[in-house]
């Protein structure tokens, strides 16, 4: 079986976006891909954060994602700073890496802008990190939502460099899109992110996700409720598509063009479709959240199986690196 690589930050709550985009694609893959999945500990201090919470939302995270799927029978779940040849490869990577390449990348962009006073050398460097979180395993599959598929773009360019400098080392990963690779917030407008505070999470209440729900902004041309709408432009249908069934599908995108239904109508639709999915999950956070002791013993086995790995890795990129 090939192996596959992808990670979450533990920088908020997990939230829809993610889930469609990302864990829901991931859990999925679990049969067809030796699968390696890690809470990004190391990426998620490139922006302010709370120290004293650190370590809850690491656990938190990985509770949430055993929680939706990733059986750790079935997968390797660890987090990254448990494995130190991340960030050994990391400085390795950097100096293949070209400064303009990395000056390119849109999320840095949006990143420096967001977080203006705290315009770090890890933000810039983010990407050569996730470069060799993937590298260490050898991926060659890299299920993402379509925010980072530049930064995988450039992953299989340090890649190239690598293996044209020092010999065929790694191979090229190949991202893997959900079918919702890009989730906007309730806003309409940004993408569903955890620092941008627009987002429906996998822990909020059925009553907050219901309120949420009715706040979200919809096609802004629907101003009144006999105003027809477009669904094509509307968040809320995207959502939809996670969630609903096919007839329901037609129902929402018929009765919005005609305006046969209102926003209301919709949202309550999916409002009870999203928790009737997630119910499931937020049961099972409950069990796991009585012993975050067995939530920590899966992270240490995890992190154990990938030292294994990584050290072979590092000792055959020290090999060709002339170090040995
Ligand atoms: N809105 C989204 N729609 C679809 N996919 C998404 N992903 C994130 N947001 C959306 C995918 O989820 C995986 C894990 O993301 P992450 O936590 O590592 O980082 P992120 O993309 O930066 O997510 P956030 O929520 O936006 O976090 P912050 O605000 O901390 O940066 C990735 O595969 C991502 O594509």
């Amino acid at each position: 079986m090939k192996t596959l690589f992808s990670g979450i930050q533990p920088s908020g709550d997990i939230h829809i976006g993610n889930y469609l985009g990302a864990i829901r694609n991931w859990v999925r893959l679990l049969d067809k891909y030796q699968c390696i999945y890690c809470i990004v500990d190391y990426h998620a201090i490139t922006i302010e954060y709370d120290v004293q919470e650190m370590l809850s939302r690491i656990i938190g995270a990985a509770t949430v994602n055993i929680a939706a799927g990733l059986d750790p029978e079935k997968c390797i779940l660890f987090r990254q700073s448990d494995v130190v040849q991340h960030t050994e490869l990391a400085w390795v990577l950097n100096t293949v890496t070209p400064m303009g390449d990395l000056e390119r990348m849109t999320q840095f962009k949006d990143k420096s802008r967001q977080h203006a006073s705290n315009v770090n050398a890890g933000l810039f460097t983010y990407p050569v990190l996730m470069a060799a979180d993937i590298m260490l395993y050898k991926a060659e599959a890299v299920p993402v939502g379509d925010d980072q598929i530049q930064h995988l773009e450039l992953c299989r360019e340090i890649t190239r460099k690598f293996n044209n400098r020092f010999g065929e080392v790694f191979p090229e990963a190949q991202p893997l899109l959900s079918e919702s690779p890009r989730i906007l917030g309730l806003d309409g407008k940004s993408k569903m992110s955890k620092s941008l505070g627009n987002t429906i999470s996998l822990v909020d209440s059925p009553e907050l996700i219901r309120e949420k729900l009715a706040t979200a902004v919809t096609d802004e041309n629907r101003k009144r409720r006999k105003d027809p709408g477009n669904p094509d432009v509307c968040n809320l249908f995207t959502m939809h598509k996670g969630f609903s069934t096919a007839e329901q599908l037609k129902w929402v995108d018929e009765g919005c063009r005609s305006a046969s239904i209102g926003c209301l109508e919709c949202k309550k639709l999916l409002a009870d479709n999203m928790l009737a999915d997630i119910a499931p999950i937020q049961e099972r956070i409950a069990e796991f959240a009585k012993k975050p002791d067995l939530v920590r013993q899966i992270l240490d086995e995890g992190a154990r199986k990938c030292r294994v790995i990584a050290e072979k890795t590092m000792d055959e990129v020290h090999g060709v690196m002339g170090f040995k």
